[in-house]
Parts: C-alpha cells; sequence; structure tokens
C-alpha cells in the first residue's frame, strides 16, 4: 500500500493540491513605490508555481499596516490588478495560491505612516530595537493604544482586504498572526496590558483575531482561509507569561472556524526561542481537529516523518523555496538545492529572486 507523503496531492477546501510542499510566506520587499506588485514579482511566483499551494509574503490591508520598504498592499484597486497578473500567472501553470493578510501594528515607525502618525497597537509599548524605514534603521517609537473605535476601523480594512483579494483572484487567504504583528500584539500579554474587552484574560486577548477571522470567514467561506500562528517566536519582543496555555485556547478556538489550515511556525525566526517559557509545540497538532500545516527547518525526510506520524497534512518550506523555483522536484528525486544568498532576501532586483537556476540548468 503506497504511503501518504510529500508529494502525495491532498484536498484543500475546494481545491486538489498536487502535492503538500507549500511555499512559506516570505518578505521579500520588491514592490513598486506604491506598493503595487509588479512584472518581476509575476516571474518569482509563477516560477514556484509548482508548489502545492504558495503562501504569498504578507500583503498590508492598508496603508497603517506598513512596517517595511516596498511590501505589497492589497487595499486599492491598482494593488488588486498587480496581483490579479500573478493569480493568473500561478493558476496558468496548475498552481494554488493563497493571499497572507497583514497589519504590522507597532513594527513600523511614523516615516511610514501616512502624516507620520504613531503606529498602533493594543497597547502603548514600545518593541526592543529598531524600525527599517527608507532612511535605513530608526529606533521604534512608542506606538499610540488603539481604542475600540479604532480597532473596529481596523477589522473593516479586514474586510476590505479580503474582498480585494478575492478580486484578485486568489484561492483563498492566511490570516497573519504570527511573528510580532498586530494580531500577534494582542495575543501575547507582553504586549497587551489593556483592561478592555481586548485584553486580560484569554478570551479577551483572542477577540481581535477572532474579530478578524469573522469577518475574512464571511468573505471567503471559511474552508479558504488559513491562520498562521508562531507560539514560541520571540522576533519583534514578543513574549509572553504562558504560551502553552495561550495558544492550547487559540487553537482549541479556531476548530470551531473548520478553517482550510492552521499553519504553525513551530521554531523562532531572527531571534532564539525563550526557553523560560517554552513547551511542546508539538502537542497544538493534536488539539487541531482539521488540517495542520507545520514549519521552520523541515527537511524532506523530517516533513515525511511528520506526514506519516499523522503530526501534519501539510509542510512549509521558506529559505529553500526562495532559492529554488523547482523545490519539489528536487526534493522528489533527492537532488542538491541551491544555496540561498542571505544579501538579497529583502529588497533589490532580479538577483536572488528570480535568477535562481532550475535544475536543467545545474551542471
Ligand atoms: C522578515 C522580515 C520582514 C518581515 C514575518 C513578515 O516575520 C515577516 C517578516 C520577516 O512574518
Amino acid at each position: 500500500m503506497s504511503q501518504t507523503n510529500l508529494f502525495t496531492p491532498m484536498n484543500l477546501g475546494p481545491y486538489t493540491l498536487k502535492n503538500r510542499a507549500v511555499m512559506a510566506p516570505l518578505t521579500r520587499n520588491r514592490s513598486s513605490e506604491t506598493y503595487v506588485p509588479r512584472d518581476l514579482n509575476v516571474t518569482y511566483y509563477k516560477q514556484r508555481a509548482t508548489a502545492g499551494l504558495i503562501i504569498t509574503e504578507g500583503s498590508q490591508i492598508s496603508p497603517q499596516g506598513l512596517g517595511y520598504p516596498l511590501t505589497p498592499g492589497i487595499y486599492n484597486d491598482e494593488q488588486v490588478a498587480g496581483w490579479k497578473k500573478i493569480t493568473d500567472a500561478v493558476h496558468s501553470e496548475g498552481g494554488h495560491i493563497f493571499l497572507q493578510l497583514w497589519h504590522v501594528g507597532r513594527v513600523s515607525h511614523p516615516s511610514m505612516q501616512i502624516d507620520e502618525q504613531l503606529p498602533v497597537a493594543p497597547s502603548a509599548i514600545k518593541p526592543d530595537g529598531d524600525a527599517f524605514t527608507y532612511t535605513g534603521l530608526q529606533p521604534f517609537v512608542i506606538p499610540h493604544a488603539l481604542s475600540t473605535r479604532e480597532i473596529a476601523d481596523i477589522i473593516n480594512d479586514y474586510t476590505h482586504a479580503a474582498e480585494n483579494a478575492l478580486a484578485a483572484g486568489f484561492d483563498g487567504v492566511e490570516v497573519h498572526a504570527a511573528n510580532g504583528y498586530l494580531i500577534d500584539q494582542f495575543l501575547r500579554n507582553g504586549s497587551n496590558h489593556r483592561d478592555d474587552d481586548f485584553g486580560g484574560s484569554l478570551e479577551n486577548r483572542a477577540r481581535f483575531l477572532k474579530q478578524v477571522l469573522d469577518t475574512v470567514t464571511d468573505v471567503w467561506g471559511s474552508d479558504r482561509v488559513g491562520v498562521r500562528l508562531s507560539p514560541l517566536n520571540s522576533f519583534n519582543t514578543m513574549a509572553d507569561s504562558n504560551p502553552e496555555a495561550l495558544f492550547s485556547y487559540v487553537v482549541e478556538q479556531l476548530n470551531a472556524y473548520d478553517l482550510a489550515y492552521l499553519h504553525v511556525v513551530e521554531g523562532s525566526i531572527m531571534t532564539p526561542i525563550d526557553e523560560s517559557t517554552s513547551f511542546d509545540i508539538k502537542s497544538l497538532s493534536k488539539i487541531y481537529k482539521g488540517i495542520y500545516m507545520a514549519n521552520s527547518g523541515y527537511t524532506k525526510q523530517i516533513a515525511n516523518e511528520a506526514i506519516r506520524s499523522g503530526h501534519a497534512e501539510m509542510i512549509s518550506f521558506g529559505v529553500n523555496f526562495l532559492a529554488n523555483p523547482d523545490l519539489v522536484e528536487r526534493l522528489q528525486h533527492d537532488l542538491p538545492l541551491n544555496t540561498a544568498d542571505q544579501e538579497t532576501f529583502y529588497g533589490g532586483d532580479e538577483k536572488g529572486y528570480t535568477d535562481y537556476p532550475y535544475l536543467e540548468a545545474v551542471t
């Protein structure tokens, strides 16, 4: 009997995916100066359409959601038209593509905001370190703590962005609730000190995520919406007093949504895991009843073990997809992988973006 592995097709919501190897969302800072996807971005995504599923780089839901140079938006018609070229190209290759909906919250800088306004957050707590601005690194500032009225406005921005993603021809959307951005800032009590309905108890801290999911699933139907969490990631000064309790609760709540998938960053990016509060992250996949997508340092062998053991149904690959447009074929046939060039990860042109060679070109 054949065994399910990374290369076995699967159903995801209404779709049949060619395999379970997913291109993870990767910020590449190569949109136009008006945050519109360009032809260079079309080539990049088209090259990677043999992934079972592509999840795009984070796309800000509003000008306020911006925190890094040249990341593409999904809040105006020009951006929808730019993304449409990408979804058409990926579909023409038989691929599937979800857009990642992103709001950075406090991980921004007044120089990146309309009228030099303060970045927003659940509470007026500054992250450590510097923002990446158009004039280089600048220290983070104390963000503006959102009023409940302003929170409602952001939920409306999510609705609008979700509608735009539908108009742009995506197959679904992933809600970015990971890596220290706005939704994660609400979830964790290191960044959320509110004493209203959006802070304090686990129920209250999860309320913003649930309101986002309520509206996004209204637009898309729950089976075309995924969500990404990073329970152990300390990037962007994320901390929680009891991440196991928090994320066990959140994942239980997600069961009720019947989503396309839950995507978990099981490790940390950029910064080390806080060992004092870490827990057995694999336990979350046991709590979750739907499709679980695992991320962080998976090789073909570990991916296949995870699928075989029932830990995960799908595995996402970041750096390896960045450097190997034909990653699926290379993994399938145990062929060598291109090495990723860190210098060209964030910003630049086609170098380190669309010029990684395919196997045929490897001698
Ligand atoms: C690295 C650099 C900039 C942004 C994330 C969107 O961590 C990001 C990101 C990663 O999810």
